[in-house]
């Protein structure tokens, strides 16, 4: 009885029906995926240390689309093990990145943490992913975007390690939010076709509305649209707000807009129009930028000027997308 790579279903809560890479050893099988440094997806069972217990079963199947937070809940295994699969794709896709510390080899993820616990979390030191099951209104903290951003605190820490404080944390928090959409976007799956909110699959308000708006910054009652010199004093999860919003403007550009069925109205601190360069080589910029001149103190200014080398690396320096990038941060008043 040999090990081998096996192609099961796992029928996800928030990107339906999908492909996962698993193994089947003997006559079991489990969420271990070789083809992406053997990552593995492993059960906690309301437990908030240690690896957990890998999950296997006898068919392929996994999961039933519909989660819960009971112990036996597969349906949550599914999407974290689908969050890191697309998200390995992603990174080796988009930039040719090997995995987390772009050296091939993976890392691990834990479902049901905790009990009722809202958050989920990369943790370095483990290097390893954690979801909570969330409670009242809202979800297993599951979705591909939140996979996706945790995961590139992973990469964050592996390259600027930006610090996780002042106007360097609200950068790693929107390099975050910046890849975990591009995740998002990059899978687009039936159910989730890709936009620029952060968390709106997982109802963490229980009103239907999403955690954070790219175009936007503002709706969310918190964030930052612009940058003051104030931006630093915020929770990093709000002054990421001026920087979500550059990616929003360099790469869909300024005003109104619908992409995938989604209204967005963008605007600008100087009454400036930006036109937008697109997704792919606005993502192509943030990420030569973060692991070629960012640092671990890395603040607004020296994201425009990261970025603008980044752009002119890419594109050249006068370049259409080089003037982009430069208007773009303009219009969030960092000059
Ligand atoms: N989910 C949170 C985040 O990634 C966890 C944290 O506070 N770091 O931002
Ligand atoms: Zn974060
Ligand atoms: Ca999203």
């Amino acid at each position: 009885q040999g090990i081998e790579n096996a192609t099961g279903t796992g029928k996800t809560l928030y990107s339906g029906t999908v492909s996962l890479d698993t193994t089947l050893s003997g006559t079991t099988y489990s969420l271990t995926d070789a083809g992406r440094g053997s990552h593995k997806t492993y059960n906690l069972k309301h437990g908030t240390s240690g690896t957990g217990t890998l999950f296997t079963n006898t068919t392929n199947t996994w999961g039933t689309g519909a989660a819960s937070s009971s112990t036996t809940d597969v349906t949550a295994a599914a999407d974290a093990a689908y969050g890191a699969q697309e998200t390995w794709d992603f990174y080796k896709n988009t930039f040719g990145r090997s995995g987390i510390k772009n050296n091939g080899v993976g890392a691990y993820s834990r479902v049901h943490y905790g009990s009722s616990y809202v958050n989920a979390f990369w943790d370095d030191s483990c290097f390893c992913m954690t979801y909570g099951d969330g409670s009242g209104n809202t979800h297993p903290l599951t979705s591909l975007d939140v996979a996706g951003h945790e995961m590139s605190h992973g990469v964050t820490a592996n390259t600027a390690g930006l610090n996780y404080s002042g106007e360097s944390g609200g950068l790693n928090e929107a390099t975050s939010d910046i890849f975990g959409t591009g995740v998002e976007f990059y899978a687009a799956n039936s159910s989730d076709v890709g936009d620029y909110l952060i968390g709106e699959k997982i109802n963490i308000n229980g009103d239907g509305t999403p955690l954070r708006y790219m175009d936007q910054p503002s709706k969310d009652g918190g964030s930052a649209n612009y940058w003051s010199s104030s931006v630093g004093n915020l929770d990093v999860h709000y002054s990421s707000g001026v920087a979500n919003h550059f990616f929003y403007l360099l790469s869909e550009g300024s005003g109104a807009k619908t992409i995938n069925g989604v209204s967005y109205n963008s605007p600008t601190s100087n009454g400036s129009t930006v036109t937008g360069i697109g997704r792919a080589k606005a993502l192509q910029i943030w990420y030569k930028a973060l692991t070629t001149y960012f640092t671990s103190t890395t603040k607004y200014a020296g994201a425009r000027t990261g970025t603008l080398s980044a752009a002119a690396a890419l594109y050249g320096s006068g370049s259409t997308e080089y003037n982009a990038v430069a208007a773009a941060w303009s219009a969030v008043n960092v000059s």
